[in-house]
């Protein structure tokens, strides 16, 4: 899979994904991404890439034309393009399940300052958010999206982790996990996880995963019963 980013801050973009299971991903050829500055798509001496809302207002908002002449040189046929904003749908883990099946995204970093409409109306195919804050860039949002995507990629997990991943992928929140030592600062593992009896601590682990949703986020068990998807 190919992803490129459109953003004013390329410099943010070193670090999270050059390493752990991204930068394996990249590595093994699974993920081509390359990430570009916005300005180099400017034509004038300061490199603008903003200017004053029509209409009056505070703040600056991006011009269409760096952006316009980015998306032509970047995307092809086959190209989803995506808009980072607080503006934009949920994205949740069947987004990332539909973002892997593309060929190539193209993820447009939107900033505080907004983003001239006519980028939306003809360049962006979805705009999405990662929740309800606002950040000063687009960035954070764009690696969120290119991790939860990446790690989707058929052979980016090993054996191992694509095994965990599918018993927590059911629509609750983790059960409890505990590792040695069995007591610590007189703090004891549960007796049930040290029986050796595997249907047992199955049942167990069931049901704290249940508990532990409809304390933390019940509207996730609400919305289970209408959607197998999270269950198969
Ligand atoms: C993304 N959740 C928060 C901020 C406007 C028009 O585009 C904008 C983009 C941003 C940066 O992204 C976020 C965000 N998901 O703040 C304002």
């Amino acid at each position: 899979m190919r992803i490129d980013v459109l953003t004013l801050f390329p410099d943010m973009f070193a670090g999270p994904l050059d390493v752990s299971i991204v930068q394996r991903a990249r590595a093994a050829g699974l993920l081509d991404l390359r990430v570009h500055n916005l300005r180099q798509w400017t034509h004038d001496p300061y490199h603008t890439v903003d200017d004053r809302p029509f209409g009056g207002g505070p703040g600056m908002v991006l011009k269409p034309e760096p952006i316009f002449e980015a998306v032509e040189a970047l995307a092809g046929e086959e190209t989803r393009v995506v808009l980072t904003s607080p503006a934009g749908r949920v994205f949740r883990q069947a987004v990332a399940r539909d973002l892997v099946r593309q060929e190539h995204l193209l993820i447009v970093c939107g900033s505080y300052e907004g983003v001239d409409e006519r980028v939306r109306d003809a360049l962006v195919d979805d705009e999405l958010s990662i929740g309800d804050y606002i950040l000063t860039n687009g960035g954070l949002p764009a690696m969120v999206i290119i991790d939860a995507v990446t790690r989707l990629l058929p052979g980016a997990l090993g054996k191992d982790e694509s095994a965990l991943d599918e018993s927590f992928s059911r629509g609750l929140l983790e059960y409890p996990q505990y590792t040695r030592p069995a007591e610590f600062r007189g703090l004891r593992v549960p007796d049930v996880l040290l029986s050796g009896h595997h249907a047992e601590i199955a049942l167990w682990r069931a049901e704290q995963a249940r508990r532990r949703t409809e304390a933390r986020r019940p509207e996730l068990l609400a919305g289970r019963e209408h959607d197998d998807t999270q269950r198969g």
